[in-house]
């Protein structure tokens, strides 16, 4: 079934004759290319006919999007390019919304693009159409080869800029230009270094932390990707500075951490916007402080407003993008961390003295956060309570009871293996899911950033999969984000890929009717899902599938699904049956109460 091919992994060396197909895959194979995700087609067919020889396999996917996603995973997790491919026109258009989230997951994700021959272009032929405004906002880099002859060099191009500018790159190649007989040399990929910073501003930083009373670190993307995770350790517990994650990024400090606090944003710790809002310093590390991750949460106006802010950000655009900086530090978050940690050696800090009373007020909120999460068994607000009641008069399809979201959350939390990754869609029991999801090691949780798309997290984990086949690999999505994205099941099953997927069988698009109940007097449009079993469906494509209706069955059916998975290698969609209660919404801070003017609509305010 799996196409992995026996490689010969190094790439010809020196000028050689050769085709511009063969220059472009012996490019790949240079860049360490082993593994690329698309649909086949007839534009790029004569290189993909050497893709296995060369040591590429190539993982057909039901959907381009969903080839674009587990490109996505598959970089997220390993740190290397995720490849995805596809036919020029209608294969190519189809993955634009993945590389969308790549682009703000700082992924490098390299979509190879073959377009319309050269001597057709413009004449409205077949599967005709302009690639390379279709991803010109979500690439760092655009590489059109404008002659065969330039294969290698544009195709190494855009390998060597996904990884130095932190980012998707697109490589656009008229069909007919991998036909010839060109003569080139193969590329050996550029990896730039990066440093801490510079000297100044490096000193600028340890200057304001010693004077800070107060400081706290907000641990971004950068200390995941840029492996950072020890020297950030470093620096907190030389300040005994807590330390909050950035918006979904709850895998760049380890959980069982004394000074971890838990995420910002959008149903995050409120253990942690409590302890930031109390900052003089914050420092930034490796972090955008993006608007939609800091805005209020819980009713909680928590950004430090009138704190001092050292941002260390290794794409200088972003320094002071956002928020107001006082120091700004381009550099690695690796490399910088460990300069500052180094800068603090051997002197007292203004906040030396205060360490064991701040450590008991990190101790302090962190119980008050988790004693409010397990009482916080359902929703209150008048809603929720109202589906609640109206529920307890149906039961499922399956004969228990529909169950609290947040009490299946906790027992899915409880419940999940070591050395987990997780990918979440959008919806709002996945939102919710912020709280829960704990993690001990970067590069294990998935969700599509700022771009927000339903349809994102299963073809992400089974990228994610691919590269780290020995982790458990575990997909959140509610009813309807999940049949944008579930027939990739069927890829999971064709290519013994086995993974795990929890569904959150509400019976509604909840988010977006959450702002119906709170702004639209619960007039609801468009907002049901009448559905069939998601378990069922799961068994029909050739996976497993468990229903779950009882609070106690939750974490049993995870570890049941994450043992198929590990020592069966099955894939397995769990279908939880949940009660139709919604959580606070996403856009509070973009919707308002309608106005009318015209008298035909006066009622509908
Ligand atoms: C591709 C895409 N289409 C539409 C939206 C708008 N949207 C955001 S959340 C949401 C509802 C998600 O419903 P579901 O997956 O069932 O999860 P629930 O909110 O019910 O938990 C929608 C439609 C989006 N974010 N992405
Ligand atoms: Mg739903």
């Amino acid at each position: 079934m799996s196409t992995a091919a026996t490689p010969p992994r190094k790439p010809v060396v020196g000028v050689q004759k050769m085709t511009p197909s063969e220059a472009f895959v012996e490019t790949m194979v240079a860049q360490g290319v082993d593994t690329m995700f698309g649909i086949m087609g007839s534009a790029f067919m004569d290189a993909m006919d050497i893709f296995a020889p060369a040591g590429i396999r190539l993982i057909p996917v039901v959907h381009e999007q969903g080839g674009g996603h587990m490109a996505d995973g598959y970089a997220r997790v390993s740190g290397r390019h995720g490849v995805v491919i596809g036919q020029n026109g209608p294969g190519i258009s189809n993955c634009v919304t993945a590389i969308a989230a790549a682009y703000w997951a700082h992924s490098p994700v390299v979509i190879v693009t073959p377009e319309t021959g050269t001597m057709g272009m413009g004449l409205g032929g077949f599967q005709e159409a302009n690639q390379l405004p279709m991803f010109q906002e979500f690439t760092k880099y655009q590489g059109h080869v404008v002659n065969n002859k330039r294969m290698a060099e544009f195709t190494a191009r855009c390998f060597d800029r996904a990884i130095a500018d932190m980012g998707p790159t697109q490589l656009n190649i008229p069909r007919d230009y991998f036909y010839g007989e060109i003569t080139c040399e193969i590329p050996q990929p550029i990896r730039i270094e990066r440093g801490a910073g510079g000297e100044h501003s490096l000193d600028a930083a340890a200057e304001l932390l010693a004077g800070a009373k107060f400081p706290v670190i907000l641990a971004g993307g950068g200390v995941v990707m840029g492996d950072a995770v020890q020297e950030c350790k470093a620096l907190a517990e030389r300040l005994g500075a807590p330390v909050v994650t950035g918006y979904l990024r709850n895998d760049a400090f380890p959980a069982s951490h004394p000074l971890w606090c838990g995420p910002l944003g959008y149903q995050g710790s409120k253990a942690a916007m409590k302890l930031i809002a109390k900052a003089d310093v914050v420092i930034a590390l490796g972090s955008r402080m993006g608007p939609f991750g800091t805005l209020p949460q819980h009713g909680l106006d928590y950004w430090p407003k009138d704190a001092k802010v050292i941002q260390i950000e290794a794409d200088a655009t972003n320094l002071g993008l956002v928020k107001k900086i006082t120091v700004g530090i381009c550099g690695d978050a690796k490399a910088a961390a460990k300069a500052i940690v180094a800068r603090l050696q051997g002197k007292s800090l203004a906040c030396d003295a205060t360490k064991a009373a701040r450590a008991d007020t990190i101790r302090t909120e962190k119980a008050a956060w988790e004693q409010e999460l397990d009482g916080w068994t359902h929703e209150k607000d008048a809603f929720s309570l109202d589906m609640i009641e109206e529920q307890k008069k149906e039961q499922p399809f399956s004969g228990g009871q529909y169950l609290h979201p947040r009490q299946v959350l906790r027992e899915l939390e409880k419940a999940m293996p070591p050395r987990v990754m997780v990918s979440t869609d959008i919806g709002n029991i996945n939102s919710v899911a912020n709280s829960y999801l704990r993690f001990e090691e970067p590069r294990s949780f998935f969700a599509p950033m700022s771009f927000g798309n339903c349809g994102y997290a299963l073809p992400t984990i089974i990228g994610a999969k691919v590269a780290a086949p020995d982790r458990p690999a575990i997909a959140y999505a509610g009813d309807g984000a999940w049949a944008m994205s579930m027939v990739e099941i069927m890829t999971c099953v064709r290519h013994d890929i086995p993974v795990t997927a929890v569904v959150f069988h509400n019976r509604q698009w909840g988010a977006e009717k959450k702002n119906q109940v709170d702004f639209y007097g619960r007039r609801f449009v468009a907002g049901e899902l009448d559905n069939a079993s998601f378990a069922g469906i799961a068994k029909s494509m050739g996976a497993e599938g468990i229903v779950v209706d009882r609070l106690d069955d939750v974490g049993k059916a995870l570890k049941k699904a994450v043992d198929l998975q590990m020592n069966d290698g099955k894939t397995c969609v769990i279908e939880i049956m949940c009660t139709r209660e919604l959580g606070d919404p996403f856009r509070r801070d973009a919707l308002s109460k309608p106005v009318r003017f015209l008298d035909k609509y006066k009622d509908y305010v």
